[in-house]
Order: C-alpha cells, then structure tokens, then sequence
C-alpha cells in the first residue's frame, strides 16, 4: 500500500516494462503423437494385479445381432483396427481387448443396451472422448465398450440464467464456442477440450484450468440424466440453484467414473464470458518464490484472477523440445515459470491492476523476468505453452502420471523426493538414453494445491513403476494428502484407494456400487 506512492509506481512501472517484454511468438500445438508402438496388453503387464472375472459372459452372435437390433450396423463397431483406438488410453499405457464398440445416438438405445448388458451380465465401459490418464476408459479384459460420441447435440440454453443442457457425448469446446456465441463460457477448461467430452469431464469430476475462478462440477452442474445398469432412465435435468429435497443423488455420479451408471445428459449453470483476459508468463527462481506470488496474486488481483499455475523448468524444457520452440522467456532458462490468467469486464481497470502487481513482485523481486500477452493470439499461445505439458512430457515415450492433492508448503518437494529417488537407483537422465527415465517433472494449479507429478520415461517398465509406487501414495499419505486430485482413481489407483480413504469409507463406496449395479457390470476392474 504504501509502497505504491505516485512516485514509485512510476517508477517500479517502468522497470516493468524493462523487464516484461511483449510476448511475439505464436505456438502451433501439435497434436497427440499416434506413434506407431505396439501398447501390450494390460491384461499381460498387470497379470499379477488382475483376471478376468468368468462371472462375465463372453460376446457371442447372438449379442451382436441384439446390439444391430437396438442400433442397426451403423452403431456398433467390430474391426479390429477402428477398434484400436477405442481399446487404448491416450498415454499409450494400457490396452483393452474388446471386440465390440456400441454408438448409441439415444437416451433409450443406451437404456436397451444396459439393461440388456445386465441380464446377459456383458461388462461394459462407458467412454467419452478416451483422453483419461488413470487408464479408466478402456477395457482390461473384453469388455463392451459403450462409446457416447453420437450423443453430441445441444439440447437447449436459457440466456437469463445461463443454464445450459446437453448431451453427454457434446465434445468440451464444441460446448463452450456455442456458449461463446451467446457471451458465456463454460465452467471447465482443460488442455484436452478439442477431445474430451462433458459427459467424461462430468464423470471424472474434472477440475482443469480455472477451478480457482469457477469452482468444481460439483457446485456447477445442476442436473443429470443418467442410465442405471439395469436400464432404467434416472432424469434429474433440473434447472434449479436451489433443491433440498433429501439426497443430492447427482453427486453420485460426479466422479463416478463410469462405475455407476452411464451419463447421457447435462443440465450446467454457465457464467458470463469475461469481456477482457490478460495472461502473464513469469520466470521465478524457487518454488518458495512462486508461493509467495501466489498470496501476492491472490491479495492484489483478487476477483480478476482466474488462473494460477505453475511449471518447472524441465517440464517446460521437455515442451519446448517436443514442440521445437523456443523457451518463451528469452533471457535464459530458470527453475520455475507462473501462468496468471485476469478475467474481467474492464481492460483499462485489469491491465492497471495487473501491470501494479506485476511491478510489484518485481521490485519484491519475486519475479526474476516475464511476458504479457498484448493480444488474443498471444493469450492462446502462452496457454499452448502450459497446456502442451501433459504431451510434451509423454513424448519421449511414456509417462507415470500421479495427480495429487498436498498442502502447498509440500507441494514440490515430491517431486524432489522422486528425482532422489531414481538418480539412487542409477536410472534417471535427460540426456542419457540408456537410462529408463528422462526425468521427474512437476506442474501444475497451484491455485486448487494440486501438483501433477509426471515421471518422463523412454518406455514403461515394471522396474520403474514399483520404485514409484506405492512409494509416492505412501508420502503422500504421509502427509494428508489425495492420491487423485482430479484425475479419478480408474485403473491405475485400483489398489490404492486406502492410501486416501478410510477402510470406513470405502466401505460405503462399495455398498453404494453393490446397490446400484449389484452384477458389477459397470466398468469392472477399475477403482471399486
Ligand atoms: P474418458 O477418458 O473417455 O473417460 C474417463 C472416465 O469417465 C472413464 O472411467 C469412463 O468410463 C468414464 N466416462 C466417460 N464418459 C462417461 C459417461 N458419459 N458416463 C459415465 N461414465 C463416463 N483432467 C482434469 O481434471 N484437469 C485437466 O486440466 C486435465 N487436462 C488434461 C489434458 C490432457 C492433454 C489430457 C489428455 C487429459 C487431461 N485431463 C484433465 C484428464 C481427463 O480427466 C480429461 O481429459 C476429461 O475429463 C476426460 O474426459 P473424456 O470424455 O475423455 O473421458
Ligand atoms: C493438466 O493440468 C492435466 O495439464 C494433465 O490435468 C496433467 O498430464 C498430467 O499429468
Ligand atoms: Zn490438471
């Protein structure tokens, strides 16, 4: 406060606009490399973790000619290549051996095939856009895939409330350019939008880019349309804030991850789109310097800030290398880089605000160098930055991916621990490729306390996944942690629930699946 005299805000300005440079790059994202490695089976990587359950039938004619029946041949899949896709995650981690892709276009086609599903006890997984990291979207064994991508209209928007409803299968950014059209945004963002769908997003509970501002799904969605394993059509597309008549059943599902039941439709309150953004990249020099952005952030933006996240620097470095660019920041290469995102309705009054806490930090000397984006090409290519992570640190061959809630003090020094741990083990190098493993990286939203741990590897190897795990549920539990903070559990977490639920809970989780799906035919050999 008083240190923004006139006098030196003018002058912490100008060192500003030394320093902060216009960023004048575009970033072109590639899009996921489809290599052309063979994924074996996770039936054969896992076999001392799981077998086929025989209390399953396996598909035979006559189910085929049922499905043709509910959906005629246009809806059901069997080639073995166009199942490729459908039978492998995005991470090239896992894959599934089913024979059959189901494509209902209909609340009731998805009702028929469940209920059918049930009494001829066929497992199914239900899958949205395939972009999950916990291996929850795809079969173990030969498990009916029940896909929802010919679910994919909008079914109705209410311009007063904002509320929007549509079908389960409607693709994330197809979802918001419609918002887009009549000035609201949708209240999810994440790297994989141009894939996912809400309905996946939905039952993943994701959390992406902009909790911090908008909140979870939790709070956002306002209604369900969902069908039960025995088939039967639970409708709650409510366009209500308000509704305390007993249990909120929705919740249930948020998060469910295709154990419950299959989503076929959203009823969602979306806000109005901010009518100014501004985003900085900055360069810090400790993971201390970027928390004490953050309170710094939080306090001096406070209702314009949208966004908050955070990256090493051998994250961005493996991103810069897979993307064939140049780190963004030009005077050199620093320990940790901040994404602060403002959202707003006046520019004059955010870039003000942002430019003061800018200088700010800089005169604290918080931050060592950083860019704004002048414009919106700009604003989407330092979000390409951040968002390309995920891929750019998978690149390399492969990674093991922990999506982890720990107190924001802690936060960063798992990904110290891990690193010490494998350089102890001999088998860590970014440059040395007969070493199994590139690097442990950490990134981030800082703003929900949630650090994504990726470990790069050059393949994946049941040598490195049991240095990792259950080591790194265990610290984590060591310190009152989550093992998922928005990923979901899936396959990956199966065996791991315990390290962040009580044997009470999950208890009640099991109950809670017996009751709803009893012949257990809902994504079987997954988290419950
Ligand atoms: P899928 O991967 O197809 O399915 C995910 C799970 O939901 C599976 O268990 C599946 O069985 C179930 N499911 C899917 N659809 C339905 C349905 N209609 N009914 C019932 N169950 C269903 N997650 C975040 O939280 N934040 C991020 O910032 C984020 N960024 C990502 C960036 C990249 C590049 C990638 C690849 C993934 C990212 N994710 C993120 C992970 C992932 O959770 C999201 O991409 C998304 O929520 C998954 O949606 P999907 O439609 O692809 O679901
Ligand atoms: C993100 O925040 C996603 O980019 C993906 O949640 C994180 O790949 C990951 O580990
Ligand atoms: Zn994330």
């Amino acid at each position: 406060m008083h240190r923004r005299t006139l006098y030196s805000l003018s002058s912490t300005v100008s060192l500003l606009r030394r320093n902060i440079r216009v960023n004048q790059r575009l970033v072109v994202v590639s899009t996921a490399s489809y290599s052309t490695k063979t994924v074996a089976f996770t039936a054969d990587t896992y076999s001392h973790k799981v077998q086929r359950d025989p209390k399953f039938k396996k598909l035979d004619d006559a189910d085929i000619e049922f499905f043709k029946g509910v959906l005629t041949d246009k809806g059901l899949i069997t080639d073995a290549d166009d199942l490729l896709f459908y039978n492998e995650d995005w991470m090239r981690k896992y894959r599934g051996q089913s024979q059959l892709v189901l494509k209902p276009k209909t609340t009731e086609q998805v009702s028929q095939i469940l209920k059918y599903c049930n009494e001829q006890k066929l497992a199914v997984v239900p899958q949205g856009g395939n972009t999950g990291l916990v291996g929850g979207s795809n079969p173990i064994f030969d498990e009916i895939i029940i896909s929802l991508s010919s679910m994919n209209k909008i079914r109705s928007f209410d311009s007063v409330s904002g509320i929007l409803k549509l079908d389960a299968g409607v693709i994330l950014e197809t979802a918001d350019q419609y918002l887009a059209e009549q000035g609201y945004i949708f209240p999810l963002d994440l790297g994989a939008k141009g894939s996912c769908h809400v309905g996946g997003n939905v039952a993943c509970n994701a959390g992406g880019l902009r909790l911090l501002r908008y909140g979870s799904l939790h709070g956002s969605v306002l209604g369900l349309e969902a069908v039960l394993p025995d088939g039967s059509i639970y409708d709650s597309m409510h366009s209500l804030r308000k509704d305390n008549t007993g249990y909120d059943l929705k919740q249930l599902f948020i998060g469910s991850e295709g154990t419950l039941g299959i989503i076929t439709g959203i009823s969602i309150l979306c806000p109005s789109r901010p009518q100014t953004q501004n985003v900085a990249f900055l360069a810090v020099s400790s993971y201390e310097a970027v928390q004490k952005v953050f309170v710094e952030a939080r306090k001096e933006l406070s209702e314009i800030l949208s966004a908050f996240e955070f990256m090493d620097g051998t994250s961005l470095y493996l991103t810069g290398k897979h993307l064939k660019l140049d780190n963004p920041i030009e005077s050199g290469e620093y320990p940790f880089y901040i994404l602060i995102e403002t959202s707003g309705s006046n520019k004059e009054h955010d870039d003000e605000k942002l430019e003061n806490f800018l200088a700010g930090a800089m005169e604290a000397e918080l931050v060592d160098d950083g860019i704004i984006a002048q414009d919106e090409s700009q604003i989407q290519s330092l979000w390409s930055w951040r968002e390309s992570i995920p891929e750019g640190v998978t690149a390399t061959g492969g990674v093991y991916k922990y999506d982890v809630s720990i107190p924001l003090p802690e936060l960063y020094s798992l990904v110290e621990a891990c690193n010490e741990r494998l350089q102890e083990a001999g088998i860590v190098s970014l440059e040395d490729e007969s070493k199994p493993v590139v690097a442990a990286v950490g990134y981030g939203h800082i703003g929900d306390g949630n650090l994504h741990l990726n470990v790069s590897v050059r393949k994946y190897s049941s040598e490195v996944e049991s240095l990792l795990e259950p080591f790194v549920y265990e610290w984590i539990q060591s310190r009152k942690g989550s093992i998922s903070a928005e990923h979901g559990l899936g396959f990956q977490k199966k065996n791991y629930i315990g390290y962040s639920k009580s044997p009470v809970e999950i208890n009640m989780i099991k109950e809670i699946k017996n009751h709803y799906d009893p012949n257990g035919i809902m994504n079987p050999y997954k988290y419950v």
